[in-house]
């Protein structure tokens, strides 16, 4: 038996995407798994029957051969069929558009940073010159335009467009598609606004606006659309909304504009995920409050930010290092020869202190060049991980003036951060 299937929660790009594989892999069957988005839901309350679908729980599981996995990379995404993973008899094909990292490993992939999961698939369908019925069409189409906010995302790209043309040559409706997309707003989502409206904090985070609310709700609904418009109405480059379930458990949605600021990375920390601009995580752990979670998100926000090269990416290795007794007149050579400025001091891979050519001025007399390092070196060295943004340590170095900015893991130097450093990751950071 070969199945295709999609992530829990499943939006029209993952729906669109299985019933596409069913289409390009004969006698592939889709399963659905049980929980889908709200608009989803609505959409297959009428059109159900119209495509071939099974629930996860009617997979006869030890049938499964192929397992083809669309719109997330990750296994525990997925509903029941987790369990293939430790099945080496299963085939493992994935089609996606989320660039994260992923435990999925399949035997074939195509996964490319576009707008939509669906556009890759519609690009081999094309090719393939497979027709679709209108019905198909529009599924497809609205999985495009949901991912893509009609093709206005900045993740959109030319290809999209191109496969939204397609899908129209093909009979998309754009009626059926506007009214799943554009849901009248409900008295629950009306509310939840106005709560947004007159509870949710306004921070300001590394120069950035960030919109943080926790609003109580008693029914899932449609929730996205809401924090999108809340975002706008009060031009936050960020907003997260925790909403806490009167059954217990919490559902986060995230939204920003801001390219520093990565939805995904925050949410992972949730066990949730998504795109740099939109994501969502469901939060099940009973020990959590809505004021934890705030606490997390606001704590992540000064931490994280997309700058993309890491200090591991941009600091000079190996570093250059001497024991605390080694004389200053050796220190001298080694400056000279090396042509650095900077001369970390350690002892058993511990850091102790530093010493820099500024440092060798205060010496006046001749006798002191046999001094040993640990008599003139700074003994308080700022630091930072190989983990933290470039970013981070450019500001860092500005801030307290310093040239030479040792990466410690643990307490062991492993590089180091100069300003030639600083000044290529700079200058290399700006567009050609
Ligand atoms: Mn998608």
């Amino acid at each position: 038996m070969h199945i295709a299937t999609t992530h829990r929660n499943t939006d029209f790009d993952g729906l669109a995407s299985i019933i596409a594989a069913t289409l390009l892999y004969p006698g592939t069957v889709a399963v659905c798994p049980k929980n889908v988005n709200p608009n989803v839901h609505r959409f297959l309350s009428l059109h159900k029957t119209s495509f071939d679908l099974i629930l996860a729980g009617e997979v006869k599981l030890e049938d499964v051969t192929r397992l083809i996995v669309a719109d997330t990379n990750q296994w525990r995404r997925l509903d029941r069929v987790d369990q293939l993973r430790d099945r080496d008899d299963v085939e493992l094909l994935l089609w996606d558009h989320h660039l994260g990292i992923g435990d999925l490993n399949p035997h074939w992939q195509c996964v490319e940073k576009i707008g939509a999961t669906i556009t890759l698939l519609v690009r081999e369908i094309k090719a393939q010159q497979i027709d679709l019925t209108p019905l198909q069409a529009t599924l497809f189409l609205l999985g495009l335009y949901e991912d893509t906010g009609q093709l206005t995302f900045s993740s959109t790209t030319p290809e999209d467009a191109r496969a939204a043309a397609f899908l129209l040559e093909q009979g998309a409706d754009l009626n059926i598609a506007v009214d799943f997309l554009n849901m009248a707003y409900g008295e629950v989502q009306k509310k939840v606004l106005f709560r947004l409206m007159r509870d949710a904090e306004q921070h300001e985070i590394k120069g950035k606006r960030v919109g943080i609310g926790v609003v109580h709700i008693s029914r899932h609904v449609e929730l996205a659309m809401v924090v999108q418009l809340y975002a706008k109405i009060v031009n936050a480059d960020a907003v997260f909304v925790i909403f806490v379930n009167e059954g217990g458990g919490f559902f986060v949605i995230g939204r920003s504009s801001a390219p520093e600021i990565n939805v995904n990375t925050i949410l992972q920390r949730f066990g949730g995920g998504g795109h740099p601009g939109a994501g969502s995580a469901t939060i099940t752990d009973k020990q959590l409050t809505a004021g934890v979670i705030r606490q997390k998100i606001i704590a992540a926000l000064h931490e994280v930010q997309r700058g993309g090269a890491l200090v591991a990416d941009m600091m000079s290795f190996p570093v250059t290092t001497v024991p605390p007794d080694a004389p200053m007149h050796e220190i001298r050579r080694i400056m000279e020869e090396e042509k650095i400025r900077g001369v970390v001091v350690e002892e058993d891979d511990r850091l102790q202190g530093i010493v820099v050519l500024w440092d060798l001025k205060k010496l006046r007399l001749t006798k002191q060049w046999n001094s040993p390092v640990k008599a003139f070196m700074n003994r308080k060295v700022t630091t930072i991980a190989p983990e933290a943004l470039a970013s981070e340590a450019a500001d860092l170095m500005v801030q307290k003036n310093i040239g030479h900015l040792p990466v410690v893991q643990g307490e062991k130097v492993i590089g180091i951060v100069t300003r030639t450093d600083v000044i290529n990751y700079l200058y290399g950071m700006l567009p050609s």
